[in-house]
């Protein structure tokens, strides 16, 4: 926690971190776009919406509004050059003349079928210098997620550290952790895809840390569920390659990438099972890839495990 330093917002911690003043507009912009985003999901329709995104899954209403809002505040934002969403199936061009814009790749609402339920639900955003969104993982200069959950909170990285804002009663995002350090090695595992559809490799790992006495922590939510073990800076989470789904579940342009950039920032680590996760080449936006990640020493083990170590 911040008590010793004077509670700050998020526009002048970008300005005080020396932030390029487009990237840190940019910033503020899709920040601003996640409290409409707030406002749907706290009283939004919870029905489907009729429509399929390009993974044929069903969208929600939600899904569907939250998508919308964001890519209207984008599409008005000069900084931008092109945009992509989870929810599209093509590379929207926004500003593509611009040169010193930005493209964004961005999940509205990640974990959407867990609204109904009263779980925690976030967007993800990753944030990469002109208009070509199929840069790879490396070149993001920047990431953030916001989790809608009992408190709404912020997490981003433009390369200097990793840091968390809280939305207060007046609807600004103030400091609340700065710096976020992961530890090398946690206790904490978060076991995504179904375990009769495990590889004996990832059984074995998954059967090492339950040995070792790791405490499972997984709420079917990406944001809320890597949210925890950044800021508990100790732990593992994993949406495997499963039998008959080699490359699991998760997007690597939406999800993967910006997650994997925030936790490497906060001295994690991430992987694929075979290379640091954001090496993995991009060839389309609806690509999918295994991930590990979290204490950089547990994703260490993971891997050694999924390579034969018994
Ligand atoms: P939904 O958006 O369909 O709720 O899926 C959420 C998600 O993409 C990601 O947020 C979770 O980590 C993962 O799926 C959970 O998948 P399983 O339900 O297979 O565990």
């Amino acid at each position: 926690m911040t008590a010793e330093r004077e509670i700050i917002g998020l526009r002048r911690h970008l300005r005080e971190s020396g932030i390029k003043p487009e990237l840190r507009g940019l910033i503020c912009e899709i920040a601003e776009s996640t409290k409409y985003v707030i406002n749907a999901v706290r009283t939004g329709d919870l029905g489907l919406a009729g429509t399929s995104n390009l993974y044929g899954e069903e969208q929600l209403a939600l899904d569907v509004l939250s998508d919308n809002i964001i890519t209207e505040q984008l599409s008005k934002c000069s900084l931008v050059a092109s945009i992509a969403s989870e929810e599209k199936d093509i590379v929207e061009s926004v500003h593509p003349d611009y040169k010193g814009g930005y493209s964004v790749a961005f999940d509205p609402l990640d974990g959407s079928s867990l609204v109904d339920v009263n779980l925690a639900v976030g967007s993800i955003f990753s944030i990469y210098k002109g208009d070509n969104i199929l840069q790879g993982g490396r070149k993001q200069v920047a990431a953030m997620f916001v989790v809608y959950g009992p408190r709404t909170s912020l997490i981003y990285s433009a390369g200097e550290g990793v840091h968390e804002f809280s939305l207060n009663h007046l609807g600004d995002f103030k400091l609340t952790r700065e710096n976020i350090q992961m530890k090398d090695l946690g206790n904490i595992y978060s076991p995504g895809g179904n375990r009769n559809k495990y590889t004996p490799e990832h059984l074995n790992y998954i059967k090492y840390l339950e040995n070792k006495g790791y405490k499972l922590r997984y709420s079917g939510g990406l944001v809320p569920d890597i949210n925890l073990i950044l800021l508990k800076g100790e732990g593992i989470f994993m949406y495997p390659e499963l039998i008959g789904a080699p490359n699991g579940k998760l997007r690597l342009l939406f999800e993967l990438y910006p997650v994997a950039y925030l936790i490497e920032q906060a001295g994690g680590a991430a992987s694929d099972g075979k290379q640091p996760l954001l090496d993995v080449p991009v060839d389309n936006i609806d690509q999918r890839a295994p991930i590990y990640v979290g204490c950089k020493n547990d994703v260490a083990t993971a891997v050694e495990y999924l390579n034969g170590k018994e």
